[in-house]
Order: C-alpha cells, then sequence, then structure tokens
C-alpha cells in the first residue's frame, strides 16, 4: 500500500513538473509552443469578455468553463521563455523579459492570480462580479504586454 501510495505521488508530482520541465529542441519550438499557449488563452479570455461586455447572452456555465480554461492554460506559457527565443524572426518577445527577468515574473504571476480569481469569481454566476474580476484580469494581460511584447 506504502508502495502505491509513493509511486501515484510521484506520478502525480511528474505530472505537475511537466509544462516546467518541457524540453524544446531548438527556440522556434518553444516559441511556437508558449504562442500557442497565449493564442488558446487569448481565444478562452474573449468568450468571456463577449459575455462581461454585453456582446453575447451570459450563460453562466459557458462563462465557468471558459475561466476554469483561462487559469489552466495561465500556467503553461512562461517556461517556454528560454534564452536566446528572443533571436528568432517570428516572436514579439522583447529583450526586457531576459533582461528584466524578475519584473516579467512579476507581471506573469500577477496575471496568473487574477485570472485564478476570475475563475472563482465565475463559480458564482454572478455577472456583475465577473465583469470587475475580467477587467482586473484584462488590464494583467495589458500590463505585461505594454512592457514585455513588441
Ligand atoms: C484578450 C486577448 C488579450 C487580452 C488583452 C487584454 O482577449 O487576446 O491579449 O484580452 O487584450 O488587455
Amino acid at each position: 500500500m506504502k508502495q502505491v501510495v509513493s509511486i501515484a505521488l510521484a506520478a502525480s508530482a511528474l505530472i505537475v513538473a511537466l509544462p516546467a520541465s518541457a524540453q524544446f529542441q531548438k527556440p522556434e519550438d518553444a516559441v511556437k509552443y508558449r504562442q500557442s499557449a497565449l493564442s488558446l488563452m487569448g481565444a478562452h479570455f474573449s468568450r468571456l469578455g463577449a459575455m462581461a461586455n454585453g456582446r453575447v447572452p451570459f450563460d453562466a456555465k459557458v462563462a465557468q468553463d471558459n475561466a476554469a480554461l483561462v487559469e489552466t492554460l495561465s500556467k503553461l506559457p512562461w517556461p517556454a521563455f528560454v534564452a536566446g527565443s528572443d533571436k528568432v524572426s517570428n516572436t514579439k518577445a522583447k529583450p526586457e523579459i531576459w533582461s528584466d527577468h524578475g519584473k516579467f515574473t512579476q507581471a506573469s504571476e500577477n496575471m496568473m492570480a487574477e485570472v485564478a480569481k476570475l475563475s472563482t469569481v465565475a463559480k458564482t454566476g454572478n455577472l456583475d462580479q465577473i465583469k470587475v474580476a475580467f477587467g482586473n484580469a484584462a488590464a494583467s494581460c495589458k500590463a505585461c504586454h505594454d512592457n514585455f511584447r513588441q
């Protein structure tokens, strides 16, 4: 039993650690990975935005599902900002990501915290609260783009 538990723990630790240890053959692969994650995050965030801004009717379940996806996706891009991956042609990543890495990490952590709050609020189904949390999350996306994206 003890062995089963420790194998299960080891397996779950591996799964949790996977994004952080994602290996990239070349810088272009890292760029593709982070752009894919950020693009998916934008797609699901926009579905929430459409409801928060009244462009589509509010559906609490859809809002909750999209907020949960955004929360999960928000954790993925960061390990893919590998050194040297600002030197490839198809990236908008600014060199400041690496030269001011503490500030970049702080900005990414702010965004993850705001989208986690948005996901929590989305579970309540309260549109007014979702609107506020969506606005805060959008501001945290923008803050990072303003400083670190070309
Ligand atoms: C989106 C999206 C972003 C953010 C940002 C918020 O829907 O794709 O990058 O919102 O525009 O300011």
